[in-house]
């Protein structure tokens, strides 16, 4: 009797795995069906010596014990496996699974809903370059040539020979280009990311987005600024929101001024969010410098305009009370998940 067939049949069921249904029973049939290896070797049994039966005869057994128990036991693990062809196993009712969909960004979504009130007040949007030239971004926009904007300090130079190249540090440089093609009437908002020479903080960062809005027709006045301001209050903040102008200075506008609008979490009361004063401020603004209109081809005498800006994530900062800048850049989806639903 051939005794390392036995051994080498015993190691071979003891590494077998993972089989189907239909591959057990061919496993049972070539081990212990009719013509079975294993039967096989038992009819070999009659055949040996007696005083060889007593050893082939206890090794054969715990042969056929152990293929008896390895079928049992992949029997058992093929039958617990759901396929699509065992029509037990699959529960119609259940609900499918939902796909891992992707979300809006906080960003895009205040972006969306800042350009769509000023769409309801008949403003067109407008889109520019990032990278621009001084003149777009300084120059039209009555920069003096010593301006500490110019400076390597506070903007990203690409190149710094006489036709400056650079990032755009506000998208005003948008508005003027849209001077330079279209007369009077103009209404246009202007969505985009800026840039700025500025160590990242959980109040500043170096890349940002902004919303500036451009009116220019005739006899457009501060009275008609304010009214735009405080609508757009309204809308994005709630009816009874209300609004407060201080005086500032830009270049590119005169008179200009710095927009509060009344805190809506402690309804001017004073809380930790507008710091105890009742305010937030949310942009600043102005009437349109006439020489900011004549250097974009705009007659000053016969045209008159306002002119605003804000940041998009100071805007949603307030919106969502979201205390640090960075999580608007970091991307965790942790944080991106809370805007799901929205
Ligand atoms: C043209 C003429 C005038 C755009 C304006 C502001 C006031 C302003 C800041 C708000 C926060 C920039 O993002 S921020 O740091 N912007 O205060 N922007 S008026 O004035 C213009 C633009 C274009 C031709």
């Amino acid at each position: 009797m051939n005794s390392e067939k036995i051994d080498q049949l015993l190691n071979w069921i003891n590494d077998l795995s993972d089989k189907t249904e239909a591959e057990v029973e061919e496993l049972r049939v070539k081990l212990l069906g009719k013509k079975g290896e294993i039967t096989q070797l038992f009819d070999e049994f009659r055949t040996i010596l007696p005083e060889q039966k007593r050893e082939f005869g206890q090794r054969l057994n715990i042969l056929k014990k152990a293929a008896q128990e390895k079928i049992e036991e992949l029997r058992e693990a093929a039958a617990s496996v759901c396929s699509p062809e065992k029509s037990s196993c699959l529960d119609t009712t259940m609900p499918g699974n939902s796909l891992d969909l992707g979300s809006r960004h906080p960003i895009s979504l205040t972006r969306e809903e800042i350009i769509n009130i000023f769409k309801k007040f008949g403003y067109c949007v407008a889109e520019g370059p990032e990278i621009e030239d001084d003149w777009h971004v300084f120059g039209a926009l009555n920069f003096p040539p010593e301006h500490p904007a110019r400076d390597m300090q506070d903007t990203f130079f690409i190149s710094t020979d006489e036709n400056r190249v650079l990032l755009r540090t506000h998208t005003s440089s948008v508005q003027v280009r849209t001077m330079e093609k279209q007369q009077p009437p103009i209404r246009v908002i202007c969505p985009g990311r800026v840039f700025r020479n500025e160590a990242i903080s959980a109040r500043a960062h170096c890349i940002f987005h902004q919303i500036e809005g451009l009116y220019i027709d005739e006899n457009v006045s501060f009275a008609d600024l304010k009214q735009a301001i405080l609508l757009f209050a309204k809308e994005m903040f709630g009816e009874s929101t209300q609004i407060r102008l201080r005086p500032s200075y830009f270049p590119f506008t005169e008179p200009s001024a710095e927009v509060d609008v009344s805190c809506n979490i402690c309804k001017g009361k004073g809380c930790n969010i507008c710091k105890g004063t009742g305010w937030l401020e949310i942009m600043g603004c102005g009437m349109v410098d006439p020489n900011v209109l004549e250097a974009s081809g705009i007659d000053s005498k016969k045209y008159s305009g306002f002119a605003f800006g804000m940041g998009v994530e100071r805007i949603a900062m307030l919106k969502w009370q979201v205390k640090d800048l960075r999580l608007y850049f970091e991307n965790d989806v942790r944080f991106l998940r809370e805007f799901e639903t929205l």
